[in-house]
């Protein structure tokens, strides 16, 4: 009997065979928690300096079978439970996601938090722990519907510390409450991520079946949502109240636990690390100068030992994600800090004299990436691309000021969740042929290219891409009652939906396959184009992109002559456990975004690692993969990012002149509005899509389409000579390592953190 059994037993006086999956997963959850805890190490007892990850957004996913896995005994519990007739995928269906992240950015996080684990690196993440997290999607009427996604069981993860702290915002105060998750590091030690709350949160402050709330009821909402919506001043407004939450709470912690490991915080730096992710934890720096200043140190020392504890991460360059707060909220809701940032603000005004540098600009705001750049001692990008970006264009100001602080980390998954978990029967059959040595240096991958010309070894691998084909496909018809071929190719876009990513590029093409197969031009095989994307709740023509594919996915369905050949689906409510199961069964990873846009992407990693190949602008991640794979074993298109922001600078695109001069592309934007779709779908939003296509077309759809149409049909026929495209899969497998988390960290670690 097996330890696990035995626990079982001791816990709940009977063994597995004779739980529900309910009291499985409750008793592996306890299980889980005590191992974990026993490679914990005490604040007191951890090593002298310490990183602090902090993040809004950490999007985690369901942690059993990664915990299990990290813990070494995930086969063990699987064999347990298969001798009781049951599975750990089954009783994985009990925990709910915790949906506390967008998409890539609160991924990167988790990925991150795993491998400092995993690399024993003193490390741990910080955030908030939002009851509702991100909205649930649903479709109804071929539009997306948001309802809310509670996660927080009764059985769950988070640990209560007991820990508690008293947050001042503007005519009030709050009491924080610290729950804490452990992060199991790959067979390696235990970190924590600790996620601030408040008791005063009330969910029933959401009216009706949506997400709608009183956004100003700051005690009851604080930690209700994760980005709440911002297209008002309230919701603006609440975001603020977040942030400074989530730093102040954070600020306390780090103080508390420097001075438990020995710091009298004027040699704070030696002690502590803040990677600031993005700018939303940004207020840590005014913070925590003004919590050193409560501990009795003046400002000048305060901004010393602060401005060699911070380093700042740039995730986009899209200014509407580049925060600036307006004063006026600042002063309402943490008038406590304006003196702190009048100072910060005056120091850098004076010194520099350079208005695009300053922290407060004209309009009155503060400009948060400013702050973190000047304050602190690293700003990097994540991709090598996105980083020349931000050099030479977007924070150009600032690195002819601080050439020295700019430095590139490409971005990297966990291999952990995304092979060994995602992928088991790939995984598996990896180490039957090279060894286990890549679960702990994925480099190691590259042994696999010595059977580049093995049939045998090339037959293997469509056959396990065969394999989770079929499995996704009877998952999406149970789940979602979706039909799929297995035997069709699977081309792939699952992101969050944003005009930069160009799912609206891959639908032109979708519309014009259709037409094509209507006059005769048959595919050598059936295509299934699937997509998955939450919108953002106030991001209109997001909505109606989501609209549009939906509503062309039943036209092409009930089409008798086109569906054989084309079928379009859309996954409801893409989230991380969908993920995991759709990209191991993707052939065609969509990678489409406008050239110098998509600082780097992450999925594109986690397909490829899957043996999906790429078909991709040259942006972002995808230039290095490009580099890695060779061009044989990618599919490029598309104008380059210098071309891009060329004609951004000289305004002079204008989408109607490429309409017009291609009669493909003309024929598929009028579909968007022609009697079959409004049959079909709703005339408001197909004639706004429409019209801002037509009128606007601000990320540049159309100068890409011819030639996105001519390589992703060259991609279609390569798929055909089989043993070729299986050759391209393992090319592709055998070059991912270098996208492993654990390299990104190491580098993290080598050029900033400095912990080990
Ligand atoms: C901003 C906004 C503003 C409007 C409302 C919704 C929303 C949601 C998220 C954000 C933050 C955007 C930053 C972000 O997620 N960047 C992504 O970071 C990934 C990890 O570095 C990177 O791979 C992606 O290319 C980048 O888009």
């Amino acid at each position: 009997m097996s330890r696990v059994n035995d626990y079982v037993k001791k816990k709940f006086g009977r063994y597995m065979d004779q739980c529900t999956k309910e009291e499985i997963y409750a008793a592996l959850l306890m299980f889980v928690k005590e191992e974990a805890e026993a490679r914990a190490i005490p604040v007191k007892k951890q090593e002298k300096k310490k990183l602090y990850y902090i993040s809004a957004e950490f999007l985690i996913g369901k942690l059993l079978s990664n915990n299990l896995i990290n813990l070494g005994i995930y086969d063990e519990v699987n064999d347990e439970l298969k001798k009781c007739g049951k599975s750990l995928s089954g009783i994985e269906e009990v925990e709910m996601e915790p949906s506390l992240g967008n998409g890539g950015l609160g991924r990167l996080a988790a990925c991150f938090i795993d491998s400092v684990a995993s690399l024993g690196l003193n490390g741990d993440g910080v955030g908030l722990n939002y009851h509702l997290g991100l909205f649930k999607q649903v479709f109804e009427n071929n539009l997306q519907k948001e309802t809310i996604n509670p996660w927080i069981t009764e059985k769950s993860w988070l640990v209560d510390t007991g820990v508690s702290y008293t947050v001042d915002f503007g005519g009030f105060s709050v009491k924080s409450h610290l729950y804490d998750i452990d992060v199991v590091g790959y067979e390696n030690r235990t970190n924590k991520l600790h996620l601030f709350d408040i008791e005063t949160v009330d969910e029933k402050i959401v009216k009706g079946d949506g997400i709608d709330f009183d956004k100003s009821d700051i005690e009851k909402n604080l930690t209700l949502f994760l980005y709440p919506d911002d297209s008002d001043d309230a919701g603006r407004i609440l975001r603020v109240y977040q942030q400074y939450f989530m730093v102040s709470n954070a600020a306390h912690l780090i103080i508390d636990e420097a001075k438990e490991r020995g710091s009298n915080l004027r040699d704070l730096d030696q002690y502590v690390v803040i990677q600031i992710n993005d700018t939303h934890p940004s207020m840590v720096i005014p913070e925590l100068i003004r919590q050193l200043m409560v501990e009795g140190m003046t400002i000048d020392e305060a901004i010393a030992v602060v401005e060699k504890s911070c380093a700042y991460t740039n995730h986009t360059i899209l200014a509407e994600a580049l925060e600036k707060w307006p004063i006026s909220f600042m002063k309402k809701a943490v008038p406590q800090l304006m003196p702190i940032i009048y100072e910060l603000h005056n120091r850098i005004h004076n010194k520099y004299n350079d208005p695009d540098v300053d922290i407060i600009n004209k309009n009155d705001q503060v400009c948060m990436a400013h702050m973190d750049i000047h304050y602190g001692i690293s700003v990097n990008g994540v991709a090598a691309l996105h980083t020349e970006i931000l050099k030479n264009s977007e924070l150009n100001n600032f690195y002819k000021l601080y050439p020295q602080k700019f430095n590139n980390k490409t971005n990297g998954i966990t291999f952990r969740r995304w092979l060994l978990y995602s992928n088991h029967e790939l995984s598996e059959y990896i180490e039957s042929l090279i060894g286990s040595g890549f679960k702990k240096d994925a480099d190691e991958l590259g042994k696999l290219l010595q059977y580049k010309d093995d049939d045998a070894v090339l037959d293997k691998l469509l056959q396990i891409k065969a394999n989770r084909k079929k499995y996704i496909s009877d998952y999406l018809k149970q789940t979602q009652g979706l039909t799929l071929n297995p035997d069709s190719i699977f081309d792939v876009q699952v992101k969050r939906l944003h005009e930069y990513k160009r799912q609206q590029l891959n639908l032109i093409y979708t519309i014009n396959k259709y037409f094509e197969i209507k006059e005769g031009k048959k595919p050598a095989r059936p295509i299934t184009v699937i997509f998955g994307a939450k919108a953002a709740p106030a991001y209109i023509i997001a909505k109606d992109i989501i609209h549009a594919i939906l509503t062309l996915s039943k036209v092409i369905a009930a089409d008798p002559e086109a569906s054989p050949y084309l079928n379009v689906v859309m996954v409801e409510n893409y989230n991380v456990t969908l993920a995991e199961k759709l990209i191991p069964a993707c052939d065609i990873s969509e990678q489409i975004s406008l050239a110098s846009k998509e600082a780097s992407g992450t999925g594109n990693m986690k397909f490829m690692l899957n043996g999906a190949v790429t078909l991709g602008t040259m942006d972002g991640a995808n230039v290095e993969i490009a580099d890695l794979v060779g061009e044989d074993n990618i599919f490029i298109f598309g104008e380059d990012s210098d071309t891009v922001i060329k004609r951004y600078e000289d305004e002079s695109y204008v989408s109607k002149k490429y309409i017009e001069a291609d009669e493909r592309i003309k024929r598929a934007v009028d579909f968007l509005i022609s009697d079959k779709m409004l049959k079909e779908g709703s005339k408001e939003n197909l004639e706004r899509f429409y019209k801002e296509l037509v009128n606007k077309d601000w990320f540049m759809t159309f100068p890409d389409v011819p030639d996105y149409i001519k390589v992703r049909d060259e991609a279609y026929a390569a798929y055909e000579d089989r043993r070729a495209w299986a050759k391209k899969m393992l090319v592709n497998i055998a070059k991912a390592g270098f996208f492993s988390s654990d390299r990104t960290i190491k580098e993290y670690d080598r050029d900033i953190w400095h912990l080990s």
